[in-house]
């Protein structure tokens, strides 16, 4: 199979730097296979991701977590993602997981389809080389209601898996926050989704974002027991729970506690301020849900990977047209106190 993908990729000749021309299913020259993940890397250890029960398993069957960062949206943030930062998420930061933020909107994967899916096949590709889980995040949020993009997401998606099926280390986040809309809206979406990507990968972990801006519906003021009552009609998925620890106090935490002792959830996007991704931390809060997502192996994703002037990105302004990041100098205080967090040393059992 390798073999055969090598020579589709010679086969097509009008390779372009980072483009395919006229072979958009081939893989591409530069493509990284799962062999080639560092010994040792989060991804090269864990392998190929199962739910097991409410919690999520390596390819030992071994309950883990896994802890990482997202970029910034990718159609405004694409110069914090280059060599040297990636380097210093993966070595320095010791992170399992890097999310690839792909808005639909807002200047994004429908302003020009083929750019962005591009980007994300060589952001993959990047998080491969490091041994990172490479969660692809369909970052759709205003509208809020995810079938509005579905074709786009059903071709988008048809593609990723298609290109990155042989890879253990990808995971695809269906719905960033969905929004002003039903949950059996979401479900219905995801029910479409996700056969698509079952076609082409069939064993893949997929995340799916809940109602009330991936919150089980608790911001809508919803019964975060309808998610749980109403199951999404699939394997090998986890259900998404967002919070900003300045606006989302306990009643939030106890949200989470409880729905994730009730089904699977990965916690795909978190910050240590207000929900605008700005304003004063309150590590104390954040402290807080890091303890139970560490007591009950919740993996999480903090917000965000980028030098965006607000708290919520983690290095300071202007980090990103250098080449330093490495180390606390060229941190926000929210990017010193998650880069903590992140570090902590994984426990992840193989036997
Ligand atoms: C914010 C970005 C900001 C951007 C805004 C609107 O930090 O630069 O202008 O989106 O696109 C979310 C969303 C995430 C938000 C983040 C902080 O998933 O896109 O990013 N947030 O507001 N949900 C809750 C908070």
């Amino acid at each position: 199979m390798a073999k055969l993908r090598i020579a589709l990729a010679l086969a097509a000749t009008l390779v372009l730097p980072g483009v395919l021309v006229g072979a958009a299913q081939a893989a591409p020259a530069d493509e990284v296979t799962a062999a080639a993940m560092p010994a040792g890397s989060p991804a090269a250890v864990n392998g190929q991701l199962r739910v097991c029960g409410v919690k999520l398993c390596n390819q030992y069957g071994k309950v883990i977590q896994l802890r990482g960062m997202s970029t910034h949206g990718i159609q405004w943030y694409s110069k914090c993602i280059k060599t040297a930062s990636l380097d210093a998420l993966a070595d320095d930061w010791k992170a399992d997981v890097l999310r690839i933020s792909m808005y639909i909107q807002d200047d994004g994967y429908e302003s020009n389809p083929r750019k962005f899916t591009d980007m994300v096949h060589g952001y993959i590709e990047e998080a491969t080389k490091r041994g990172m889980y490479a969660l692809v995040d369909w970052h759709q949020l205003d509208p809020g209601d995810p079938n509005h993009n579905t074709s786009h997401a059903k071709k988008f998606f048809k593609e990723i898996a298609n290109r990155h099926k042989n890879k253990t280390n990808i995971i695809y986040d269906i719905a960033n926050e969905p929004n002003e809309v039903s949950w059996s809206r979401v479900k219905s979406y995801a029910e479409q989704v996700i056969p698509v990507i079952r076609a082409e990968d069939s064993d893949s972990l997929v995340l799916v974002g809940t109602h009330g801006w991936s919150t089980f519906g608790h911001s809508d003021g919803k019964d975060p027991q309808e998610v749980v009552k109403n199951k999404v009609s699939a394997q090998n998925i986890m259900y998404t729970f967002h919070f900003y620890a300045a606006d989302h106090g306990s009643d939030y935490l106890n949200v989470l506690s409880k729905v994730s002792d009730q089904v699977p959830v990965f916690v795909t996007e978190f910050g240590t301020q207000e929900a605008s991704g700005d304003g004063p931390n309150d590590f104390t809060q954040s402290q807080k849900y890091i303890d139970l997502m560490n007591s009950k192996k919740i993996s999480w994703v903090n917000w965000n990977f980028s030098d965006d002037k607000r708290s919520g990105a983690v290095f300071k302004q202007g980090t990103c047209s250098g080449s330093s990041f490495a180390g606390t100098g060229k941190l926000k205080p929210a990017g010193v106190w998650i880069r903590d967090r992140v570090r902590t040393a994984d426990d992840f059992p193989t036997s």
